[in-house]
């Protein structure tokens, strides 16, 4: 078997998606999902111009030494562009051995470890009323696990709260918007969160919070130590992913589970924070953390430490890392939850997909590979347009963590 052809597709249904598409001379093909929001056009040239023209005529099924090929031969190792590209490819390369073997790429990572896969969703609001109002939604809808987010008083907006009663979506703008932050009023209010969700909901709720990498050390150690009452599931990127250190004193103070890694692209990214068992859950997904291949052995890693899985599911990943995910998921022993934002109706008309939801859990399906397709006739009615994620800036005008 040959790759005949390596294909990038761009495509904008209500956002910027970037797919691969690896066709071989045997008519099978297989799809990856290489979208980075925000810098989709850099990870589109680092395919076209770099890793698709040595993809023809290889054996789409050496999964390995192709990824070797592309991770150890391009000097310039690791990196979000670069990942995302190898990620795409793998991705891509896993589809194809999966629909040759005829079954679901959770039957060839090693079959199912579990019934079904545990996601939780995002209740957003401006108050911690209209908040605790689509937290109830999502209960009703029988999801057991819920990130919640709301506006801070005296903050005009915040992350992972939507303007305008739209669905949230970050890149939100040609070039990037610019946001006010206040730590101060951020930690003084959120406890206040916790404590009325529990209030309403009860203990039994998987309760989740993202931080978006804007505390120091010192500061999410307070607000760990605040949310012990409240039980959380995770408490999200608490201080920015690249100082290792700060997570070991983060640990030291609060036993509140806390989960990182969605900016992490390889191992190397996450070794310290798990060998350290500074971390409970590992963020890493297939998109961006090199594909299927590689993010085994984060997983296993993460297994030796207690650490277990809880991959980024944010819009902004396409239905086919979605996809490729949920057979992750469900086949991986260290499973813990799966992120899931629900892509529009417009979005998962472009990318067909077997994938189901039920009650707060979803199965992969039981189609061969992982289960995503990409309408190409359809994914051409929507061109890309630039869209970058905003900034953020302290009261005083400092530029700080988005
Ligand atoms: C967020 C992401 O879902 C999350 O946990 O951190 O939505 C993140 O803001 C976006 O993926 C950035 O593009
Ligand atoms: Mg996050």
């Amino acid at each position: 078997m040959k790759i005949t052809e390596a294909k990038v597709i761009v495509c904008s249904p209500g956002r910027n998606f970037v797919t691969l598409k690896i066709t071989t001379d045997e008519g099978v093909y297989g799809v990856g999902d290489a979208t980075l929001n925000g810098r989709e056009k850099a990870v589109v040239s680092y395919l076209e111009d770099y890793l698709c023209p040595s993809l023809i005529g290889r054996d789409p099924q050496q999964i390995e030494d192709i990824w070797h090929f592309f991770y150890r031969g391009a000097y310039w190792r690791r990196g979000p562009v670069g990942m995302s590209a190898i990620a795409a490819i793998d991705t891509a390369l896993w589809d194809i051995k999966a629909k040759v073997a005829n079954m679901p790429l959770y039957q060839l990572l090693g079959g199912r470890s579990r019934d079904r896969i545990m996601v939780y969703t995002h209740a957003n609001g401006n108050d911690i009323e209209s908040t605790l109002e689509q937290v109830a939604k999502y209960v009703e809808k029988g999801y057991k696990a819920v990130r919640v987010q709301c506006g801070i008083p005296g903050i005009a907006s915040t992350y992972g709260v939507p303007k305008g009663g739209k669905a949230y979506e970050p890149a939100d703008a040609d070039l990037p918007s610019e946001s006010v932050w206040s730590t101060e009023k951020y930690l003084n209010h959120i406890p206040k969160l916790f404590a009325a969700v529990r209030e309403q909901f009860g203990d039994d709720l998987h309760l989740l919070h993202d931080v978006h990498h804007r505390l120091t050390p010192i500061e999410a150690a307070r607000l760990g130590k605040e949310s012990e009452p409240f039980h959380l599931f995770w408490l999200e990127d608490c201080v920015p992913a690249e100082n290792q250190e700060g997570w070991k004193l983060v640990r030291q103070h609060t036993t509140t589970p806390l989960a990182v890694g969605e900016v992490f692209n390889s191992i190397h990214d996450c070794r310290e924070l798990i060998q350290s068992q500074s971390i409970d859950y590992i963020r890493s997904t297939v998109v961006h953390a090199g594909g299927i291949t590689h993010l085994r052995r984060i997983a296993d890693l993460a297994a030796l430490y207690h650490v277990k899985t809880g991959f980024h599911g944010a819009t902004d990943l396409s239905p086919i890392c979605m996809g490729a995910a949920l057979h992750f998921d469900y086949w991986v022993p260290n499973f813990g939850i799966q992120e899931h934002m629900p892509h529009t109706e417009q979005m998962l008309e472009v990318f067909p997909h077997h994938f189901e939801f039920s009650d707060g859990f979803f199965t992969p399906g039981e189609a061969p590979g992982h289960g995503v397709d990409i309408d190409e006739k359809l994914a051409d009615k929507y061109p890309y347009k630039r869209a970058c994620l905003p900034v953020n800036r302290l009261e005083d005008g400092t530029l700080w963590h988005w």
